[in-house]
């Protein structure tokens, strides 16, 4: 500590301090302009500066430290006086169009110069002819850079290259000027920027803005808190909005994200909730005709409620089925599956964690006792010393995490990065070790070959908490290193080596996602992560553990709360005497002891009769399942089938019911995000149409097919979550409101949460070791269908299209669907990029245009399957995992011929 004068005032200070943190500590302002909190520190504006004792010249805050002794005055006649001097300057290069300037209300020039009375600059400034010569840039669809307006704080490139670490807009020179180079031209599609905006959020000016903060004055608007509805991330923004209308979001700072948002959270949370062509009334179709047409929603419900119970009555309980949206909330997904149990009477309710994460949710509850993330976001992308991602794209789909792992890189954590594809993240690793698809496990046998040969694992661990280890040791002693790299085409020294860095790393996470999941042998790939991270001892630890990304928002919560054949809330199970008696006593129903269908499983079962009627609460598994052709059959195949969706999609075209439901801009609830971490929804408007919230139609259609359920508001619906799960029992909208930010377990009332998992011991009391063999994918090329085709997600859109491609900017950045092609494949196909190409497997062809480059490896492509245009879930294979029935979009076999 050292003691200071500010202003008169003693004050003991920190060693280290700045003078402006030190004197915000003790309750004094200064201003500052160009200043950005652990991001920007200039000291170029001059606002900040401060008379020292001993010291001739003015000194600025923001980056001059604190020395013992020094005494330090923040307001005088002179210090005025020459702030005055330098906001004249700033204004003698501004263009001064204030009235109708976006920032207007929120410039934080304008604020000092109302602060400091100072109204015009005394003479035109040299920059002016400068800035005549500058382009204004408004090519990017959310984006516009006025040079006019432009004060050369360097903020926006600050926090592009240290908290986006994009490094895209920068800093550049014309003549003896210093310029800000934005990307934001008319070539901005072929810059590496991803238009998340966030250098335009820190922006003091009105010279970087979000184009539609031209709508609104900040004095017209009220902000929500609320959570991101894309991805898993979890981000925390607020919606603005203007006159019942969302206008605007701007970032909040939320421990996943910290202020950062990506191009969806930030551009694309809005649109598809107030577009015009939202379900807006219920639909009943007329089976003869195939027409819908409008009904009450007392029609709607008693309807749906009597052609349900009539199929019960005929066919028995367990020929119902009703899927659960992991895009709502947790208080609704709850509702689902409870009605699906206590009035269909069938386990069959599933979400799409099925094919998903499915693999997670079983693999590691068997090696570790529970199927979650285990460490905090923050935790494993600060302060690590490896990062091993495996078939993770996070630039792309968990772009916040994304974001913070080219920042730990940045800080000099080693990444190693296995992936068939180049991904951005590839390009920045220490080791990118481009696999066969679907050779997972053969790679992590290989891993731990070396690691056990090598005498790399921590035996200690292994000794006390650790079962298995001998069956494992002698499997892996198979796989070495020239096996596996033959397998799986890769390098032999660089397996060895990422074996050697990833073993001999004190903290080093596991971050893995749908490059290991969505196989017929997930689950054996997930328990090969898990197994790598035991051996070395990498759980329960800060820094380590085994991170699967979890997909959409709610995916997490959509399983903690039952959505699942198998669990009730919690993770309970349903074939375990004493819970169903706890659910019993506190539904008031007998319930059904036996496991149900998993949401894979249903289609089969719809097509061979088994299943007659099926609830679909957002999902579209015409555009998002495999093998299209096989859902179509299995959706012609059953007699009553319900929709509950914001929108027309393809699965709701089969439907016979269709209800409209709320987004999550429009209702109170919860998200658990990949982080088990628990925040709120809020609702900001109240849309025109009778949409309503999926736990009011629920409630409606428990009541109608004879169950009781009194309303409950979402709060009430938590304190029944809570009260039925171990591991929410202590999570309320009290708490969560008064801001705690929960991650489960949350065994008690009043706990704080369980940041790590696995702590001192696993779950499971001792972690399994699990031998898995190496097995080929189901579909492998031969010389028919010459290719592997992989598929995934790219960062513009989402899923199956239904809330990105409402959102106009992002369809002008990317807008048709393709398929990337290494170039020796193409030379030898004649395919130029640009060309279509039809792509054909056993069970379909499609067209889509080729981008021919490197990123994927000779004989294997690629497709995103976001869009109609290309729709690849025409002819992937729709083969399942033995333990949780995960489909293998990742490996089929194709042919590619030009069109
Ligand atoms: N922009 C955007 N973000 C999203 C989504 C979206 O649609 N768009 N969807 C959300 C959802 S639901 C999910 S589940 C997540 C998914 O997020 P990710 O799993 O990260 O996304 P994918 O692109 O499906 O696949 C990830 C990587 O797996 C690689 N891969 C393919 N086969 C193999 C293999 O055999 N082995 C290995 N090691 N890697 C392989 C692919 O090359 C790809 O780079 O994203 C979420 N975020
Ligand atoms: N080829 C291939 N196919 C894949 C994948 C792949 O990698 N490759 N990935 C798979 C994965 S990981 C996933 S998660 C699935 C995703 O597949 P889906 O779950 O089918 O797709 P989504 O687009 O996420 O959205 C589902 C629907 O939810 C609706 N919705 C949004 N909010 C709400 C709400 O609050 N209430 C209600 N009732 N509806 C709402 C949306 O309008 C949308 O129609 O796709 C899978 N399909
Ligand atoms: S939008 Fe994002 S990537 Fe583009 S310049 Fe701004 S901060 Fe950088
Ligand atoms: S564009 Fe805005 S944030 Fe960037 S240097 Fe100019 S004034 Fe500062
Ligand atoms: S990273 Fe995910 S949660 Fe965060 S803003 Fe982007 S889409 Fe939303
Ligand atoms: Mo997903």
């Amino acid at each position: 500590m050292m003691k200071i004068t500010i202003n008169g005032k003693t004050c003991q200070v920190e060693k280290g301090r700045t003078i402006l943190e030190a004197a915000g500590e003790n309750g004094f302002h200064i201003p500052t302009l160009c200043y950005l909190k652990g991001i920007n520190g200039i000291g170029s504006c001059r606002m900040c500066v401060v008379e020292v004792e001993g010291y001739e010249r003015l000194l600025a805050a923001c980056n001059t430290r604190v020395r013992d002794g020094m005494v330090i005055t923040t307001e005088s006649p002179k210090l005025t006086d020459y702030r005055k001097r330098m906001l004249k300057l700033l204004l003698s290069n501004h263009n001064l169009d204030c009235m109708s300037c976006a920032s207007n209300g929120k410039c934080e020039l304008q604020k000092l110069c109302n602060e400091y009375g100072v109204e015009r600059a005394d003479q035109e400034g040299s920059r002016v002819n400068i800035e005549k010569k500058l382009p204004y840039l408004d090519a990017n669809p959310y984006i516009s850079y006025d040079p006019s307006k432009c004060i050369h704080c360097q903020r926006c490139i600050s926090i592009c290259h240290r908290i986006a670490c994009n490094g895209t807009i920068r800093s550049g020179r014309l003549g003896n000027y210093h310029i800000v180079e934005a990307p934001f031209g008319e070539d901005y599609k072929s810059t590496s920027c991803e238009s998340c905006g966030n250098c335009a959020s820190v922006c003091p000016t009105g010279a970087l803005i979000l184009k539609r903060e031209k709508e609104y004055r900040e004095w017209e608007v009220k902000k929500v808190l609320t959570t991101c509805p894309h991805c898993a991330t979890g981000c925390q923004f607020y919606l603005v909005v203007k006159d019942n209308k969302i206008v605007n979001v701007e970032s909040a700072d939320g421990l996943a994200n910290h202020k950062r948002l990506c191009v969806k959270g930030r551009n694309a949370s809005f649109d598809f909730v107030q577009a015009e062509d939202r379900l807006k009334k219920p639909l009943i179709k007329d089976r003869s005709t195939g027409e819908f047409r409008e009904v009450s929603w007392d029609e709607a419900i008693s309807y749906t409620a009597k052609r349900f119970m009539e199929i019960k009555e005929k066919y028995g309980s367990d020929s119902l089925a009703g899927f659960a949206c992991s895009r709502s909330s947790n208080e609704d997904v709850y509702m689902v599956q409870k009605m699906v149990r206590c009035c269909f009477g069938t386990n069959t309710t599933d979400n799409c964690a099925r094919v998903c994460h499915s693999a997670s949710v079983t693999g590691l509850a068997k090696t570790l006792g529970s199927g979650a993330m285990t460490n905090p976001i923050h935790d494993i992308t600060h302060d690590v010393d490896v990062i091993m991602l495996v078939g993770s794209n996070p630039e792309e789909a968990h772009p916040v995490v994304g974001m913070q792992i080219r920042q730990a890189v940045k800080r000099g954590t080693k990444l190693i990065v296995v992936d068939p594809r180049e991904i951005g993240l590839s390009k920045q690793a220490d080791i990118h070790i481009k696999l066969r698809p679907g050779t997972n496990v053969a790679f992590a046998n290989g891993m731990m070959n070396v690691m056990i040969n090598e005498d790399l694992i921590d035996h200690d661990y292994i000794d006390k908490n650790v079962e298995g280890f001998e069956e494992l040791k002698k499997l892996v002693m198979d796989y070495t290193p020239e096996k596996v790299a033959e397998i799986c085409h890769i390098d032999e020294d660089m397996l060895i080596e990422a074996a050697r860095m990833y073993a001999t790393a004190k903290k080093a996470p596991i971050i893995y996602c749908l490059g290991v999941t969505e196989h017929s042998t997930g689950t054996e790939g997930v328990m090969s992560m898990s197994n790598m991270a035991v051996l070395c001892g990498k759980i329960g630890r800060e820094g380590c553990g085994v991170n699967p990304l979890r997909g959409q928002n709610n995916v997490q919560g959509a399983c903690d709360m039952g959505a699942m054949s198998t669990d009730y809330p919690g993770y309970q199970k349903v074939d375990n005497e004493q819970v169903r008696q706890k659910f019993e006593k506190a539904w008031g129903v007998s319930l059904n002891p036996n496991p149900g269908l998993r949401a894979t499983e249903v289609f089969p079962a719809a097509i061979g009769g088994k299943i007659k009627g099926l609830y679909i609460c957002g999902e579209d598994p015409m555009v998002s399942d495999p093998d299209t052709t096989h859902i179509i059959k299995a959706l012609e195949s059953m007699e009553f089938i319900v929709v509950q969706d914001l929108f027309m999609t393809k699965t709701a075209r089969y439907a016979d019911v269709i209800l409209p439901a709320k987004s999550f801009a429009e209702k109170e609830g919860t998200f658990t995000n990949t982080e088990r971490r628990i925040q709120r929804i809020r609702k900001a408007i109240t849309l025109d149409g009778e949409m309503r919230s999926d736990t009011d139609i629920i409630i409606d259609l428990m009541n109608a097919m004879g169950y009781k359920q009194p309303y409950l508001t979402p709060k009430q619906i938590m304190d029944e979550i809570a009260e039925l799960t171990p591991s929410y029992h202590g999570v309320s909208y009290e708490c969560l409101d008064a801001g705690e930010s929960l991650q489960w377990p949350c065994p008690e009332k009043d706990h704080h949460g369980t940041p790590i998992m696995h702590v001192g011991h696993p779950a499971r009391g001792k972690a399994l070791l699990y031998p898995a063999e190496f097995k080929e994918a189901k579909e492998l090329p031969d010389e028919e269908y010459p290719f592997i085709l992989t598929t995934g997600r790219i960062l513009y859109h989402y899923n199956a299209f239904s809330m990105t491609s409402r959102s106009k900017g992002l369809m002008d950045i990317e807008g048709e669907g393709y398929i990337e092609l290494n170039y020796k494949d193409a030379d030898r196909l004649g395919v130029k990029s640009g060309d279509m190409v039809a792509v054909s497997s056993r069970r379909g062809t499609i067209e889509a245009k080729a981008r021919v480059g490197r990123k994927v490896s000779q004989g294997e492509t690629w497709m995103p399957f976001h869009f109609p245009d290309s729709p690849v879930n025409m002819i992937t294979n729709a083969a399942l995992d033995e333990y949780a029935r995960i489909p293998e979009y990742k490996v089929c076999a194709v042919k590619l011929e030009k069109r």
